[in-house]
């Protein structure tokens, strides 16, 4: 045994203190048979030693370490590089409770079929404790999890997505009120592939998928359906949005928090760079992708980042669009399915670099500029810790959370959807959240560019009925004295040759003022049937080069036509929710109807 396996070895023998964790965790060795328990501790000793193992596996690769310091590379199964919604199940008690929207199943039925499925898979293997928090310590909103999980590259990922280790029991102390998070690799067989929430158990139970979102159980498992559950019955809500500061020349500071489906442009709104002409505005990052919100006692809604890191889309990110997400990514990050350069270094469509000569492409063959596959998966993406950002909101770390003054929704739509608009009020801003659609993407498995409905950026998240989920969200208003404005924006109309009317990234600055000025009572703006919009002379311009009145009306058109296709396809949705769904938003689908 060399000085790394003794290192690994010796943290075999950590006990963890809470003797109920301690049972579970027993117990589930009991079933899984590991031949060894590894309790994490979260130390940097702990680190070390994880990162040498998972090298000597071949699960990560060294990235050149002088370009790359502390970075890693990993390649997942080809069949296992997104999340599956069809693999996906909310068990709860009633079927209604999971609603029209989930796959629901027996909750007795499927977890014993699913310890059937984990039962001795881990012999010959580590079971590793995971410990984590989500949310700062010491924050009323934070959660404790506890993930058992037999894959090295797991822990390391949760490593950088939550606190984890010694602090996650600190948080718990003697309390019994964790989330308990069973992972099984098993052999990746995507027929035998399972995310199984029991939110009356506070439990989750996956097999089958070592990729993201399906095994990450502290990141959608946890944070979005575990949380939204709770957050019904608790006042608060768990939402796919992220968050963050904008500070105008003069010093005033708002916090917005937004809503776009997978791979619809949170990260890069998130780090937003506010283009040269915005001399002194500042853009802070809070979160990039889930938001805990609960109305605080000055009457305002609060916001936490449940998260401690980004597991960002790599494709596309570049100095250009993202430039705090390029320099966060520099040092202690993994890479998952993106190219390898000879030189220990990576690539993806979108990178700064020219496409290489030659490297690698995310399946491990030779890749050249002139093959005809992509080098790295459209899902790729990065983990990175949220400490490397450079323009991370010193209160990421507030176990307050931040005062939330904006909550904008947002999809990808190439046609139909103006740039922005504003919600009349509370209710109206609802119905737009619930109605809103998106093309699907890559984050998921399946069919790419297909207009759905995706309420809320939640229609994979909701860990409960979607119709009583509007409820929530109408009923939040009496708890919150000043709420925030409601926005609805579209980064991705097209022309008729396909080209994004609007240029994106960092110019999305441009809508944020207005936001901001909105929320001031400053920004003009003029009603329209979907609600408040700017008009040109309304809307920051300056220095933007080629930007005419005429692309603005493009980008801001309301076709008759259109809607009306947009509200059929809207019925389809509140058809399926019908018996479920608030007497409110049909009374704003009839206004709508009438304004059109
Ligand atoms: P998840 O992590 O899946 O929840 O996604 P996300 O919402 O954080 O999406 P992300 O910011 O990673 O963006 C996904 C893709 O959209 C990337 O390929 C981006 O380059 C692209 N994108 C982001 N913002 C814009 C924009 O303003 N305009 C255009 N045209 N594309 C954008
Ligand atoms: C998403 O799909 O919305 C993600 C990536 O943020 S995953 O963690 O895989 O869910
Ligand atoms: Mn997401």
């Amino acid at each position: 045994m060399n000085d790394t396996e003794t290192a690994f070895q010796r943290h075999g023998h950590v006990p963890a203190p809470h003797p109920e964790a301690r049972a579970w965790v027993m117990e589930m060795a009991d079933l899984t048979q590991p031949d060894r328990i590894f309790w994490c501790d979260g130390s940097e000793a702990e680190k070390e030693a994880l990162y040498a193992e998972a090298v000597r596996q071949g699960v990560l690769i060294r990235l050149n370490q002088e370009k790359l310091p502390g970075c890693y590379y990993h390649r997942s199964h080809p069949s296992d590089v997104a999340r599956v919604e069809q693999c996906t199940y909310i068990c709860s008690e009633t079927e209604v409770e999971a609603g029209p929207t989930n796959n629901w199943s027996e909750p007795k039925a499927m977890r014993s079929r699913l310890l059937g499925m984990a039962k001795d898979s881990m012999k010959g293997r580590t079971m590793y404790v995971v410990p984590y928090l989500m949310g700062p310590h010491g924050s009323p909103l934070a959660k404790v999890g506890i993930e058992l999980t037999d894959s090295i590259y797991v822990v390391l990922n949760m490593r950088i997505m939550a606190r984890m280790g010694q602090i996650a029991w600190n948080h718990l102390g003697m309390g019994t009120d964790f989330n308990r998070g069973l992972h099984c690799l098993l052999d990746l067989d995507p027929a035998r592939r399972l995310i199984c929430h029991f939110p009356e158990r506070n439990e989750i139970i996956s097999v089958g998928s070592g990729y993201g979102g399906n095994a990450l159980l502290g990141k959608k498992c946890l944070a979005l359906r575990i949380a939204s559950a709770l957050g019904r019955k608790e006042g608060w809500m768990a939402e796919h949005m992220l968050i963050m500061g904008v500070e105008s020349p003069t010093g005033e500071k708002s916090f917005v928090a937004a809503a776009f489906p997978s791979q619809c442009g949170k990260t890069n709104f998130a780090m937003l760079v506010p283009p040269e002409e915005f001399k002194g505005w500042k853009v802070w990052t809070v979160g990039d992708d889930i938001a805990w919100m609960k109305p605080g006692p000055d009457g305002r809604l609060w916001a936490i980042n449940p998260e401690a890191g980004f597991f960002g889309v790599a494709p596309g990110t570049n100095a250009k669009t993202n430039p705090n997400a390029m320099r966060t990514i520099q040092r202690d990050t993994i890479y998952t399915n993106v190219a390898l350069k000879p030189d220990g270094t990576v690539w993806w469509e979108g990178h700064d670099d020219p496409p290489p000569a030659e490297c690698l492409d995310w399946q491990g063959r030779p890749w050249a500029p002139d093959s005809k596959e992509k080098a790295a998966h459209p899902n790729s993406r990065f983990t990175a810790p949220m400490v490397n950002c450079p323009n991370l909101a010193p209160e990421a770390h507030d176990p307050a959370g931040v005062p939330i003054d904006a909550i904008i929704f947002g999809g990808r739509r190439p046609n139909t959807v103006p740039l922005v608009f504003q919600a009349f009020n509370w209710s109206h801003g609802v119905f737009l959240g619930a109605t809103m659609g998106s093309e699907t993407t890559a984050a998921a498995s399946g069919a790419v560019g297909q207009v759905r409905r995706d309420p809320m950026a939640m229609l994979p998240f909701c860990g409960y009925n979607m119709g009583r989920f509007f409820r929530h969200w109408l009923d939040m208003r009496k708890s919150i004295k000043y709420p925030p404005r409601i926005f609805h924006v579209n980064w991705f109309r097209k022309d008729g040759d396909g080209r994004f009317l609007w240029p994106g990234y960092g110019q999305n600055m441009r809508v944020l003022q207005w936001v901001f000025g909105r929320c001031r009572g400053r920004s003009g703006a003029h009603e329209t049937p979907l609600g408040w919009v700017p008009r040109f002379e309304d809307f920051n311009t300056e220095g933007l080069a080629g930007f005419t009145r005429e692309t603005f009306e493009k980008l801001q058109a309301m076709n008759a036509d259109e809607w009306k296709r947009e509200i059929l396809q809207q019925d389809e949705l509140f058809m399926n929710l019908y018996q479920f769904l608030p007497k409110d938003l049909i009374f704003q689908r009839e206004l709508l109807v009438a304004r059109l």
